[in-house]
């Protein structure tokens, strides 16, 4: 049953368990052309997190800001094209959610190894900020942190599992979030890693 966190926030657990392998062949054909990276900060700093995006667009960083971009900036190609079981997934959970005609151009893959971290932050990169982020969890589990509109509000933890999908809409949408750092661990399927896909609607 769905699970609400705040107004707009839903998790699902468990909800993308029955397509994983699906999932994750797509993330290794995705990842085969469009490889990993530690992006760059504004700031300077590179990240614990490694990157990489299929869809129409997708999200990058360097010294200039972030920004949406078409291309891979690593190879001047488009970003691989999204995958018909991420799309269909995130339509899913976001109808779930009460969030219907999801259709994300921008999907965001995000790969922890043990130690690596994102600080809290806000998604407000996206021009269109009715529409929700759709995440899901794959491999080692990890510490969520959701804080409120104020980069001040204290965040609550909640645990995402392997395959536990979440829908982040209406007054959630800019909410503060981040992930602890990650614990030491062996995941069955993805091994000493965690791969975190998150869906936007970012044109
Ligand atoms: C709440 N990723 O890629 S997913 C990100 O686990 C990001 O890799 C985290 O934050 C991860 O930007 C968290 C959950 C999530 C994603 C977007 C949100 C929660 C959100 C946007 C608004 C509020
Ligand atoms: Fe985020």
């Amino acid at each position: 049953a769905p699970e609400l966190m705040a107004p707009g926030a839903v998790l699902l657990r468990g909800f993308a368990g029955a397509v994983d392998a699906a999932l994750l062949e797509a993330v290794a054909q995705v990842i085969a052309a469009a490889p990993l990276r530690h992006l760059v900060t504004p700031g300077g700093y590179t990240m614990t997190v490694a990157m990489s995006n299929c869809g129409a667009l997708g999200w990058t960083s360097s010294r200039s800001g972030y920004r949406y971009t078409s291309t891979d900036p690593l190879s001047g190609q488009p970003w691989p094209p999204m995958p018909g079981c991420f799309a269909d997934l995130a339509l899913r959970a976001a109808a779930e959610a009460g969030f219907n005609d999801f259709r994300p151009d921008a999907c965001l893959i995000n790969r922890y190894e043990p130690g690596a971290r994102l600080s809290l932050h806000q998604d407000r990169d996206e021009s269109d900020l009715s529409a929700p982020i759709v995440s899901v969890s794959l491999g080692l589990p990890a510490v969520f942190l959701f804080g409120g509109t104020r980069r001040t509000d204290r965040p609550t933890r909640y645990q995402l599992v392997h395959g536990d999908v979440a829908v982040w809409g209406g007054p959630s949408r800019l909410a503060y979030h981040g992930v602890a750092p990650l614990a030491e661990g062996e995941h069955p399927r993805l091994g000493r890693q965690r791969i975190n896909l998150t869906f936007r609607c970012a044109a």
